[in-house]
């Protein structure tokens, strides 16, 4: 078997010792020019002129190019069409690039783009900046969304008006930065004609081969875009890798010389979205056991100054409320505000988390309200496994093991002892507060957009028997390639070594969609068996032809093939194969089986499975400084039937501190009057460190496979373990609880800085 078992990461050694190659790290070619962005000094008005000639004086400048040097079209724009590369006048956001510097160095470029401040003519209008504000104007960048499941017409109101109690609130959760390691980088070369080839960090090579056709005005041919590997998406390189890879190719165009753009670590946190900040209001009807009887919810999202992926984030907000939990009336709207701030993108989680953590809120208020433990709130309210089990979308929920896991959970880590022992630490402890909780995770598994659910790969078998692997997925450190490796050595049952996955190459496979939505290994993997298995059906086919006996009898295992009572090497049925000229290269090609979505409606089947999830987080917080420390985290977590253990694990423990980061830590603040960034750097910006890990943090896998025919029967890791974490704020409000009269609320915003920590404590101390 190749599968199932723990391989280190294709290119650990080369990451551990320096020599993994990121794009910067390419020999330039001679005569290469540095870009540096001129940024908007505002965040709403107008450009009314730009003194470029200044720009120009600057030493080591070769060009100046603005949005009329652009020769197709000025727009950068992933869904929708409304997102100009440069500025075309009105200024969107303080930081919106208004012109590009060719420079020979990076530091001569970055000068010179630093005037932009100095040069630029602009005419000042009053910027919207949080969500509520474009809500109160009714200004979006898309319309709104009604997700609305009901027993009958009205079913909701009436429910929630007659339930023995309610709950209503408001509620806030703030953004989150990528912050991959590598920042955003493109390297354009022009070629021959009108060929472009363009070395870009992106998820997405597809969408930058399409976009940057457009700025040129060429065809998707002219345009040839590679990826090895990225130093992190995160999704933050699903859409907005385009503006400098646009940018980088007109450059080289125009100028038709080689051009470098990466961006400095402050220009990417003024230039590019995050994850969404959600504002939201509710009003929940319950009954005495806690079991939601009717839901109604309203979120709002900032989406910045244009639609990127914030309509399909929202709809993936709007999928995520229910999390694990059956709500037989549900209404539900969405809002993406349109503001003078970056535009919103993807990460991790895609709007999933911003739509899941309400409820759990709303779960654990639930239980402060009649005083039980929030477990059995939560579990009174998950779905079931015969009734019970239909979403709010319409989709049965119909591989349901959120109660076996959960039990599971809850007894290896000992939850109600601990949450016991934390009570009467508390009762005697008044300055330090012990908090726990435990949280389910469930997560819907496909893009939400249908068509993006197919992929593609090519695998070629050379006639020395070493393989080589090219499919549609990129890999960004999440060990991808390492699993569809795995997946062509155990199809052709050859030794992982034989196996290479070169980069992302749209030359070599044509209309790949985003490496997102944790889809990675789901769509590339059963591509790259489809096209591996072919391989092999025709060598067994030529082996029985000349070897005797049946096709369907060649066996391929451990580097050799049986055939006829013969043992051949790998090595010499190929060799053999060749020689009797069959084809030992092929393409595959997979979609994703049943999904259906109406998205006028908002129903459907949006999802091919589900994967599940439960974390128990233990904190201690100090109640005079507001500081809170992880003190223990047990994770299950599932996996169906792991492709790699090693990989998956890592997985599960790097979105776990991801998600806290976001949860604890990672505040973006904006100035309310300018709409400057504060927060751009990490002088400013607080992620998480080693430090912040866990003295204890048990991850195991929950053991079952997929009941979906997913390849070998895994399924996808890489955004939902990013939920679990929601165990870690919880077990803060139940230490700041603890501060305060029994069946109090606290009043905790997320994130849960020291900060917001302490003022939930005054709230409560205070009896607020
Ligand atoms: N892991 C690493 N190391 N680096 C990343 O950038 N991105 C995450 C996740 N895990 C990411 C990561 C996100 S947002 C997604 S959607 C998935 O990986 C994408 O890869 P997959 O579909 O192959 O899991
Ligand atoms: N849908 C989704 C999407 O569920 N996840 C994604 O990453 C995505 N990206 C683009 C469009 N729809
Ligand atoms: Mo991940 S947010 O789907 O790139």
């Amino acid at each position: 078997r190749r599968v199932g078992i723990s391989r280190t990461h294709e290119s650990a050694a080369l990451h551990v010792a320096g020599e993994a190659a990121y794009i910067d790290d390419m020999p330039e070619l001679a005569g290469t020019l540095h870009c540096a962005l001129g940024l908007a000094p505002i965040a709403h008005g107008r450009l009314l002129g730009l003194d470029l000639d200044a720009v120009r004086a600057m030493p080591d400048v070769v060009a100046v190019l603005t949005a009329a040097d652009i020769p197709g079209v000025n727009d950068c724009g992933s869904i929708i069409h409304d997102d100009p590369i440069l500025c075309d006048g009105e200024i969107r956001y303080l930081g919106q690039p208004l012109f590009a510097v060719l420079a020979r160095t990076r530091q001569a470029a970055r000068r010179a783009a630093a005037l932009a401040k100095k040069i630029a003519s602009v005419e000042a209008a009053e910027p919207v900046l949080t969500p509520q504000q474009a809500h109160a104007r009714g200004q979006y960048v898309v319309p709104p969304m009604k997700l609305t499941r009901e027993t009958q017409a009205g079913a909701t109101t009436q429910a929630i008006e007659s339930a023995p109690h309610r709950l209503q609130g408001q509620w806030e959760v703030g953004g989150q930065e990528q912050f991959y390691l590598e920042g955003q980088i493109s390297y354009a070369i022009p070629k021959e004609g009108q060929a472009m080839h363009v070395y870009c960090s992106t998820q997405h090579p597809s969408e930058m081969q399409h976009l940057v056709a457009h700025a040129l005005g060429v065809h998707a041919h002219d345009v040839h875009v590679e990826c090895r590997r990225m130093g992190g998406g995160f999704g933050g390189k699903e859409s907005q890798s385009a503006l400098f890879a646009c940018v980088a190719a007109v450059a080289a165009r125009r100028l038709g010389r080689p051009v470098k753009l990466r961006l400095d670590r402050d220009d990417d946190f003024m230039i590019t979205g995050r994850r969404h900040c959600f504002w939201y209001e509710y009003d929940i009807g319950f009954d005495d056991a806690g079991r939601i009887v009717g839901a109604e919810v309203t979120m709002v999202s900032r989406a910045g100054h244009s639609a990127d992926l914030s309509a399909p984030v929202m709809t993936r907000a709007l999928c995520h409320f229910d999390n694990a939990y059956w709500l037989p009336n549900v209404r539900m709207q969405g809002f993406m505000g349109k503001t003078n701030t970056q535009s919103n993108t993807a990460f991790r989680g895609f709007g999933g988390p911003q739509g899941a953590i309400v409820m759990e809120n709303i779960m654990d208020s639930i239980a402060r309200q009649l005083g039980k433990d929030p477990l059995d709130v939560r579990r009174a309210n998950f779905y079931g496994k015969t009734e019970h089990n239909v979403t709010p979308y319409g989709q049965v929920v119909d591989d349901n093991i959120i109660d076996e896991l959960v039990t599971q959970l809850e007894a290896r880590s000992d939850y109600r002892a601990r949450r016991a022992e934390a009570a009467a630490f508390n009762a005697q402890s008044p300055v330090l507060k012990r908090g726990i909780a435990l949280t389910p995770v469930k997560f819907g598994i496909s893009f939400n957009v249908k068509h993006f659910n197919q992929a593609g790969a090519l695998v070629h078998v050379y006639n020395d028997g070493s393989i080589l692997v090219n499919h549609g997925g990129t890999e960004m450190g999440q060990g991808l390639n390492t699993k569809v490796a795995q997946v062509v050595a155990h199809e052709l049952g050859v030794a992982f070594e034989r196996v290479r996955v070169t980069a992302t190459d749209t030359t070599k496979v044509a209309n790949t969609s985003a490496t997102a939505a944790s889809t990675g290994t789901d769509l590339n993997g059963k591509a790259a068996q489809d096209a591996a298995r072919q391989i092999r059906e025709r060598l067994a086919a030529s082996m029985a032809a000349r070897h005797g006996g049946a096709a369907e009898a060649v066996r391929f295992a451990n580097d050799t093939v049986q055939v006829n009572g013969k043992t051949l090497a790998f090595e010499e049925v190929v060799k053999e194969a060749y020689l009797e000229r069959v084809q030992l290269w092929s393409d595959g090609f997979y979609a994703t089986p049943g999904l259906s979505w109406d998205s006028k409606t908002m129903h459907g089947r949006p999802f091919f499975y589900f994967a599940y999830g439960a974390a128990v987080s233990e904190v201690l917080v100090d109640t005079l400084t507001g500081e809170s420390k992880l003190l223990r985290a047990d994770v299950l977590h599932d996996v169906g039937q792991s492709l790699n253990p090693a990989v998956d694990i890592g997985q599960v423990e790097g979105a776990f501190v991801q998600g806290m980061g976001w949860l604890t830590m990672e505040e973006l603040v904006w100035h309310p009057k300018t709409g400057a960034l504060m927060t751009h750097a990490p002088s400013t910006y607080k992620i998480p460190t080693a430090n912040d890990c866990p003295p204890v943090l048990n991850v195991q896998l929950f053991e079952g496979a997929n009941p979906h025919d997913t390849i070998h029967r895994s399924k996808a890791v890489g955004e939902p373990p990013l939920l679990l974490p929601f165990s870690v704020f919880f077990a803060i409000r139940d230490a700041v609880a603890a501060c305060g009269a029994p069946g109090n609320c606290p009043p905790l915003r997320a994130p849960a800085t020291a900060e917001a920590v302490l003022n939930a404590i005054e709230n409560v101390q205070q009896g607020v």
